[in-house]
């Protein structure tokens, strides 16, 4: 599929998306390209409706600012209880709408503000979608002080991590200050027992397997149809 194509697709699930958001609540806003599709059709809303929303909370600076720059006022994570709903894009979706997430390098703010949410849809075009997860290496945020003992014991289990590297070829750094490696094992055999193993590292402070959390993945296909 072409760029411009898959534009257009992620433009119709994010308009679709943005035709759900009620005004007054309290929305969560993710990252990404599909993302930023979803912010523009905000504020198209904004303009034709007026509608206000209680608070917005998000899960990066771009997306910040992109908002900011339509108006909207954000807020941080902290000063909200919960968003009604997240919208928020994917690199993968699975069967049983479980995800990769990070792609982008916010994994860490997504999902916290993904398990802050009573509701969370994803949207994507058709070539994020996968029987099982896999076809995309799996972001693991890692703390620097013990990164190297963290990715030796990554390449004994067989999970194939690769450090993420920035625009210059240096480490990646998040928001956090933390590094990404990417595990490129595919597909995950075992999705949750990964996540497991993950979250009873030490050193890793989050890692990209969003799993049992998406309510609802909006799909826009190349044929035209939009799946929900
Ligand atoms: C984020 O946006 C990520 O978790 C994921 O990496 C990415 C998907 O981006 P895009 O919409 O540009 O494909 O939410």
């Amino acid at each position: 599929m072409d760029k411009q194509k898959q534009d257009q697709l992620k433009k119709e699930a994010a308009i679709k998306a943005a035709a759900m958001v009620k005004p007054n609540s309290v929305l969560g806003v993710g990252t990404g390209s599909t993302v930023a599709f979803f912010i523009d059709a905000l504020g198209q809303r904004k303009e034709k409706e007026n509608f206000s929303l209680k608070h917005i909370v998000t899960t990066s600076n771009r997306s910040k600012k992109q908002l900011e720059s339509l108006g909207f006022k954000v807020d941080e994570l902290a000063d909200i209880d919960q968003a009604d709903l997240t919208v928020d894009g994917a690199d993968r979706v699975d069967d049983n709408l479980d995800g990769i997430k990070g792609g982008g390098g916010a994994l860490t703010l997504e999902k916290n503000v993904a398990v802050n949410s009573k509701k969370i849809v994803w949207i994507v075009d058709e070539s994020k979608l996968v029987h099982h997860l896999g076809g995309f290496a799996l972001p693991v945020e890692i703390l620097p002080i013990s990164c190297e003992q963290n990715f030796k014991r990554f390449e004994k289990e067989g999970l194939k991590p690769q450090w993420r590297l920035d625009e210059n070829g240096k480490r990646y750094v998040t928001h956090y200050g933390n590094y990404i490696i990417d595990l490129a094992i595919d597909p995950i055999p075992v999705p949750d027992g990964l996540a497991d193993y993950l979250d009873h590292t030490v050193g890793v402070v989050e890692h990209g397997l969003f799993l049992n959390m998406c309510d609802k993945v909006i799909i826009a296909h190349s044929d035209g149809t939009i799946e929900e």
